[in-house]
């Protein structure tokens, strides 16, 4: 067995291996060496990234929507680095538990809404939405009520690679390998006014017509199938769909009315991202089961939570007897004890209410005034501090460009050239900078998504 090489390695070396060695997700691995390979990233601090050849990056990403509270914190480190000493890992089976997973699971029962007291651990997103599918169908079944299996998603929807996360997705092109979705999985008409509005059909209609189609899809299949509903509050992946204010209400409404219970998956809006704690704060939801992940540790350990309401719970603890289910890594000592000094963090540094009060307003206006009017731009977006460009091929027709994704990419290419880290989903450009960052940061990042969008509009010639 060879010894792994630590000494330092130059760039070209590791590209190289990389290619040689390393699959990456969601990556075309032939188009990617044909490229020479990508960028290796060495170092983080606040919002900051450093590759290896020293340029330096704004995470307009916070990694992949996850590091809330910015790169390099002590707390989080010293936290890691002290439960690796004193208890590196044990797990949560055979009614066995350590400190910082029962003080987790207290706080988050704290920090959460209310109603939502009890948590099942998991490591990632993907187990997470898992674990709820499992969760909704075996309640269904304890209630005497087997045949309501059916899972409802959106289009759009991303709620993780496994079989069931993929399949609680609408991501088409991940269905399109593997023989998704599994039998009992179905999608409906996402929020999504850009692109599904009618025209002259204003936001408030759009959002009740939505809502409608997650009804006619109930209705359809009968309610006596349906186990639930899962959805994110904004869809991040999807390219930060917003919802209307007028759909989230009514998706309460329609599913009480029809007893399926409403899944909130907050793996990215959770933990500040909005402005609230929960993207269920912003919009009122009452979800009966929430996912959590990323945001939870700030990235820094991979780790998830699935928040359980008194109806479930109540149910499985007193008439469930054993739940087959859970992970090696449920639990995670180390990993619970960083998502406590990150939620701590959180708290202490008020990063919450400077999303809500400052951060998030800031980046709407700079966004709104820097694209007002852009040949490219047919659209800016934001709650908190998620947000949208849409680039379109005619702003005032919102028309979209021949071949769907190309122009984003080339943005997103021209963005890590000027040092911004910003992400294209299709041709909408999507931006969840870390909490922490100030308003002359996001000055800096606006600026920088300017040159980006704007050297993209000099390639078509439209500028
Ligand atoms: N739910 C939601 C809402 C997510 O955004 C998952 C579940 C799955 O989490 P894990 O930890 O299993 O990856 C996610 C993950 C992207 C991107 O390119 C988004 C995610 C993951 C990777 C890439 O936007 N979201």
């Amino acid at each position: 067995m060879p010894r792994p090489d630590t000494a330092p390695r130059r760039t070209d070396d590791l590209r190289q291996i990389d290619l040689a060695h390393h699959l990456h997700p969601f990556t075309d691995h032939a188009a990617f060496a044909n490229e020479g390979g990508g960028r290796i990233i060495v170092r983080g601090e606040g919002i900051w990234l450093w590759d290896s050849d020293d340029n330096r990056i704004l995470d307009g990403m916070s990694g992949l929507w996850c590091v809330n509270v910015g790169y390099g914190r002590r707390p989080l480190i010293e936290a890691a680095a002290d439960q690796m000493a004193r208890l590196a890992y044990y797990n949560t089976f055979f009614k066995t538990a350590t400190p910082p997973a029962v003080e987790l699971a207290r706080v988050l029962a704290e920090c959460t809404p209310p109603g939502l007291e009890h948590v099942f651990f998991a490591g990632s997103g993907s187990e997470a939405v898992d674990t709820a599918v499992r969760l909704v169908r075996h309640y269904w079944a304890l209630k005497g009520a087997p045949r309501r299996r059916v899972i409802i998603g959106r289009r759009h929807g991303y709620h993780g690679s496994t079989l069931a996360a993929a399949s609680v997705g609408g991501m088409a092109p991940m269905h399109r390998q593997g023989d998704l979705p599994l039998p009992d999985f179905t999608h409906v008409l996402p929020p999504y006014a850009f692109e599904y509005a009618r025209p002259g059909e204003d936001a408030d209609a759009f959002g009740r017509r939505a809502a409608a189609a997650l009804e006619e899809r109930i209705l359809d299949l009968g309610a006596d199938r349906v186990a639930a509903f899962i959805a994110e509050p904004i869809q991040g992946a999807g390219g930060v769909l917003i919802p209307p204010d007028s759909y989230w209400p009514e998706v309460q409404r329609i599913c009480a009315r029809h007893d399926v219970l409403l899944v909130a998956d907050e793996v990215i809006c959770g933990f500040g991202r909005t402005g609230r704690w929960f993207g269920a704060d912003r919009f009122a939801i009452r979800p009966d089961v929430m996912t959590l992940a990323k945001g939870i540790t700030s990235g820094y350990v991979p780790m998830a939570a699935v928040m359980v309401g008194e109806r479930v719970a109540r149910t499985l603890i007193d008439d469930g007897g054993e739940f087959f289910h859970g992970f090696t890594y449920s639990g995670h000592p180390v990993a619970a004890a960083v998502a406590l000094a990150n939620l701590a963090l959180i708290r202490e540094e008020g990063l919450v209410e400077r999303v809500a009060q400052v951060t998030g307003p800031a980046l709407a206006q700079r966004l709104a005034e820097t694209f007002a009017g852009h040949p490219l731009v047919g659209e800016v977006r934001s709650c908190g501090l998620l947000a949208a460009i849409e680039l379109v091929d005619n702003p005032a027709t919102r028309r979209r460009f021949a071949e769907p994704g190309k122009v984003g990419t080339r943005c997103r290419d021209h963005a890590f050239a000027g040092g911004l880290v910003m992400r294209a989903v299709r041709d909408t450009m999507v931006l969840a900078p870390p909490l922490i960052i100030t308003e002359a940061e996001i000055d800096e990042l606006v600026t920088r998504a300017r040159a980006a969008i704007d050297a993209t509009a000099r390639d078509l010639g439209r500028l």
